[in-house]
């Protein structure tokens, strides 16, 4: 019997009008454009960027070497929730199939500077970090602007397409890269230039 029988169809996932394609690594080109990038840049507060901290809270800089810095949900900042959350959806809906509720804190500016890198981790952890569910990292520099400095996953995303792994390797500005909370990722050494990115992370109920 195979598994698309209808009797062993989940309810609450019927919804959808196709199966899923699912995949490890999805990547969607051109979420946002270059004005865009610049309006984001321009709403992130110089004054609230701090070190970026690994999962326990410390700042262990040979870990991770780099500043974030939180985009604060408002009135002038919506429109890139909104589009995010838009994409996110269409993305959910076709490859992962995750019960997601919305993204678990503000979307997060992060600068690695040349020198900086943030070495092998996953998102999901301890704590709050357990209701993570897929992790969104959108570049917003044009890759001129910076040699290293590559999103990298775990080998065992196989099941990226193809095109999907020609975005990672080399991502256009306003590429957005979606991967499942719980995969190993790293952004590796940042040889020179300044790496600019918005990471989100969106939660549900704890996978069961
Ligand atoms: O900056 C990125 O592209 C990814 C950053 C990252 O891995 C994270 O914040 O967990």
């Amino acid at each position: 019997m195979k598994c698309s029988d209808p009797r062993f169809t989940i309810p609450e996932l019927s919804y959808r009008a196709e199966p899923l394609k699912w995949r490890t690594v999805v990547c969607v080109p051109d979420v946002f454009d270059q004005a865009e990038i610049d309006r984001i840049l321009g709403l992130v507060d110089p004054k609230h960027k701090q070190d970026g901290a690994i999962g326990s809270g410390d700042l262990d800089q040979t870990i991770r070497r780099s500043r974030v810095a939180p985009l604060v949900y408002g009135p002038t900042t919506e429109w890139v929730y909104e589009r995010l959350t838009k994409t996110t959806t269409d993305v959910n809906g076709k490859h992962f199939g995750y019960d997601l509720l919305g993204f678990d804190s503000h979307l997060q500016y992060t600068e690695v500077p040349e020198g900086g890198v943030y070495d092998w981790h996953v998102d999901i952890g301890p704590r709050n970090y357990r209701f993570r569910k897929l992790s969104v990292s959108v570049l917003l520099d044009d890759g001129d602007m910076f040699t290293g400095g590559h999103l990298e996953t775990a080998p065992a995303a196989t099941f990226t397409t193809r095109g999907d792994r020609a975005l990672m390797t080399n991502p256009s500005p306003g590429t957005a890269i979606f991967f499942p909370s719980w995969l190993l990722h790293r952004v590796t050494l940042v040889n020179s230039g300044l790496r600019r990115s918005l990471v989100g992370w969106c939660v549900g109920p704890s996978f069961s």
